[in-house]
């Protein structure tokens, strides 16, 4: 198949907020710089429905969404020299390439080398899509778009892995569990004995709090709106349940109260501009720190009274928890080889492609962390 177009089956998205449907895609083979991987797992994210849904500014349609991901190098282009055909891979949505500003600043994961045209959905050597139907162009997502059998990525953007772990949950090690576990130990730099607080118990938010347990902290606030989040939530590492609906007083001031003047580290694992500033006004004054890691909708923004910033307490945000993807994510996986992080726990559904709307289904309902897909 090397140098020739494959056919594959996709879920292209025609639309925002419509059904996915699962086509027959023509993939380019993939040019200098470009490696064409064969997906075999890829699970859900709920950025994916974020951009689904037709909130996100950067979504283009028709797509092929998809960035929780992991497969097997099928081919790659001129000048690839750190992937080979038959190398295990995840992809990474944050590219790693080593030389640019971003990546030689040494102060944060973000990548620019490639950024301006994933963001765009094209490739950044013509600024074309490597899929397309019948001649017709489908724009890629993330620069990853796995919800198809066969994807090119960029080079900087996939990261090879022990060949010995279980694609079907590695795969997981693409985006969600390392964002909680990389919040925590790299964006909040957690220390030991702190007080911690999580809004939203999703696998975000359960990330968080075992990356928390794994750094020792004394408390580990879980708030959710769903009270049945919380029994699950103890086997991550949470201490202590907080539902909202259950008080009459401002979420905020239930846990300053609780924590004699406020935690040390809150962490937004929703996606929701109100408790991202109830997360920050929970902080202790002083040095409490908060980290936004939800993803909110085109539009909204964040406010505060600045006295809260004067008098001490520190807003961050995190993407993919500040892991330098290439290098990190290898890293990842051997922890979870030798069973120093979950993964297993995260997965709660498995379907195939065919399925792919049943799983974004499921996305919304409760019991579902991650619906893991298999290809
Ligand atoms: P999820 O939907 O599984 O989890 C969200 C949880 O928040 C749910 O348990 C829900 O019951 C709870 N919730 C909703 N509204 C609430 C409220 N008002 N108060 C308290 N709890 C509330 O989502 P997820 O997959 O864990 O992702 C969480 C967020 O993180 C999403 O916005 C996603 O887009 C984002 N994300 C960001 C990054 C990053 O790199 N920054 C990476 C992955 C995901
Ligand atoms: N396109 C969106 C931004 C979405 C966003 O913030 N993405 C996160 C990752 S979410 C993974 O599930 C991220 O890492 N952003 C950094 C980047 O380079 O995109 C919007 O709202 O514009
Ligand atoms: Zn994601």
């Amino acid at each position: 198949t090397q140098g020739q177009v494959i056919t594959c089956r996709a879920a292209v998205a025609w639309e925002a907020n419509k059904p996915l449907v699962i086509e027959e895609v023509q993939v380019a083979p993939p040019q200098a710089g470009e490696v064409r991987v064969k997906i075999l797992f890829t699970a859900l994210c709920h950025t994916d429905a974020y951009t689904w849904s037709g909130k996100d500014p950067e979504g283009l349609f028709p797509c092929i969404l998809g960035h929780e991901a992991a497969g097997i190098v099928e081919s790659v282009g001129e000048g690839v020299t750190e992937v080979q055909p038959g190398d295990h891979v995840i992809p990474c949505y944050q590219a790693e390439c080593r030389e640019c500003k971003f990546c030689k600043s040494g102060k944060t994961n973000l990548c620019g080398k490639v950024r301006a045209a994933t963001g765009v959905g094209v490739m950044m050597n013509d600024r074309k899509s490597r899929f397309s139907i019948n001649g017709k162009p489908i724009y890629h997502f993330m620069g990853t778009s796995t919800f198809s059998q066969y994807t090119v990525v960029h080079d900087v953007s996939v990261a090879k892995i022990d060949p010995k772990a279980p694609l079907e949950k590695v795969c997981l090690l693409g985006c969600g569990v390392p964002t909680g576990l990389g919040a925590v130990w790299n964006t909040a730099k957690v220390e030991a004995g702190s007080i911690v607080a999580i809004f939203g118990l999703g696998t975000v938010g359960l990330a968080v709090a075992e990356g928390a347990k794994a750094a020792s902290a004394s408390r580990i606030i879980g708030i959710d709106i769903d009270s049945n989040k919380f029994d699950r939530a103890k086997g991550f590492g949470v201490t202590e349940f907080v539902n909202p609906k259950d008080h009459d007083k401002p979420i905020q001031q239930v846990l300053v109260d609780l924590t004699d003047g406020g935690v040390d580290y809150s962490f937004e694992c929703i996606g929701n501009v109100s408790v991202m500033r109830a997360a920050l006004e929970c902080c202790h004054k002083g040095w409490g720190t908060s980290v936004i890691v939800g993803v909110a909708a085109s539009g909204q923004e964040i406010s505060t009274r600045p006295f809260q910033l004067v008098t001490g307490r520190v807003w961050k945000g995190t993407a993919f928890g500040g892991f330098k993807s290439r290098s990190q994510v290898p890293m990842l996986v051997d922890k979870y080889m030798k069973k120093e992080i979950k993964v297993d726990e995260y997965i709660t559904h498995n379907l195939t492609l065919p399925e792919m709307n049943k799983a974004f289904d499921l996305l919304h309902e409760g019991s579902c962390l991650r619906c893991v897909l298999d290809m």
